[in-house]
């Protein structure tokens, strides 16, 4: 990737203001542009103001906890040897909860202005799918588009746009087939200059072949979806950003399996601003709209002015970030409590010594 500066890159005020005139001195800015296990590259230009890629091991985070460590995005400060020093003060990030019986906060994506949720008009297509990655991007302030693709294969797309603009009518939506360059035009104006965009989905929905397409290159490796049941076959195993000719950036994701939603209570709520304005009228305050009397989301439903479906996935989504709140709140407290005792138990350790 060329760049003339870390403008190209992305870097902005909000990166600049968080850097005292010691660390403008001796300090240099560079940003992650890939993440493959333990080793992150990242993009920059060193003291000599030559750019330079730079490969950094994750152990100098390793006493961190995992949403700490380095992400695609983010802004990594090192010392004039190229060695880390710290991550800067994130403008958005995409996470999840980690997959796994340990509860812990997965970084997908550090400093993104727009999220591409990337579904196909097949039976990929899932609205509460949509509503999940709709509720993480708006609670972290990230500008959503959906984009269908593979207009090319369906007979019909009436029924996708019709379930998008009824449940999500502010949504932006942009039909293509991400084989074929000349579709992809109504992308551009999502993708300023420096602006980051992630690109997310499930497997075999056309991220890697829309990167492809919109670099002009076979960088990114695409494969065809099973024949069998149609879905994916996790091709990208990777995240990775991209350069586009008019000085865009985009971030390649590899398909997700499990998209666990944490820390969301804003996004959903603004995702679902029906629900919201409706809950305004509900008799109790505290009214979760399942059973109580009063209710007006409940009202609004048997009145055929509210679907079902959306009440349902708001509670699941709901339910499913306070449930991953509390047991991240207990692995913290819990870890915590380990800390301490490590501390105390080094303490009494010294005091031993130090009567030997
Ligand atoms: N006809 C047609 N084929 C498409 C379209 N988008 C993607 N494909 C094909 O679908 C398959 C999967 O595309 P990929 O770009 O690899 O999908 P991906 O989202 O990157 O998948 P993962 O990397 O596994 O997450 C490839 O064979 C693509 O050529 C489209 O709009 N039309
Ligand atoms: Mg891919
Ligand atoms: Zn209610």
């Amino acid at each position: 990737m060329q760049i003339n500066s870390l403008l190209d890159l992305g870097w902005n005020n909000h990166f600049q203001s968080q850097l005292d005139l010691e660390s403008l001195e001796s300090q240099l800015p560079f940003r992650v542009v890939s993440v493959q296990r333990n080793l992150v590259e990242c993009l920059g230009f060193d003291q000599k103001d030559q750019q330079k890629t730079l490969q950094l091991s994750t152990y100098f985070w390793r006493n961190d906890p995992p949403e700490l460590h380095p992400a695609v995005g983010d802004w990594v400060m090192v010392d004039h040897d190229l060695n880390p020093l710290r991550i800067l003060e994130r403008k958005t990030e995409i996470k999840r909860r980690g997959a796994g019986k340990e509860s812990y906060i997965q970084l997908i994506a550090a400093n993104i202005d727009t999220l591409f949720i990337v579904t196909s008009c097949n039976d990929e297509f899932n609205i509460n799918r949509i509503e999940r990655y709709l509720s993480i991007a708006a609670e972290t302030n990230i500008h959503s588009v959906l984009v269908l693709t593979k207009i090319d294969l369906c007979q019909d797309v009436t029924p996708y746009l019709e379930s998008l603009s009824g449940n999500h009518p502010e949504l932006p939506v942009e039909v293509i087939n991400a084989t074929d360059p000349a579709s992809l035009d109504g992308l551009g104006k999502w993708i300023d200059h420096a602006q980051t965009v992630a690109l997310l989905g499930s497997s075999g929905v056309g991220k890697s072949t829309i990167i492809n397409s919109l670099t002009a290159s076979e960088d990114q490796a695409t494969g065809a979806i099973r024949e069998s049941d149609g879905k994916g076959r996790h091709t990208t195993t990777a995240r990775s950003l991209h350069r586009l000719a008019g000085g865009g950036l985009l971030l390649d994701n590899p398909g997700m399996r499990e998209l666990q939603i944490v820390d969301s209570e804003v996004g959903i709520k603004s995702t679902f601003p029906d629900i919201d304005a409706l809950a305004q009228n509900c008799r109790f305050k505290d009214c979760r709209h399942i059973s109580e009397p009063g209710c007006a989301v409940l009202r609004e439903i048997e009145a055929g002015g509210l679907e079902r479906r959306r009440l349902d996935n708001y509670h699941k989504l709901m339910s499913e970030q306070a449930r991953n709140n509390e047991s991240l709140a207990e692995r913290r407290n819990s870890d915590r409590s380990l800390g301490r005792f490590y501390k105390q138990a080094k303490k009494s350790s010294q005091r031993f010594k130090s009567r030997e």
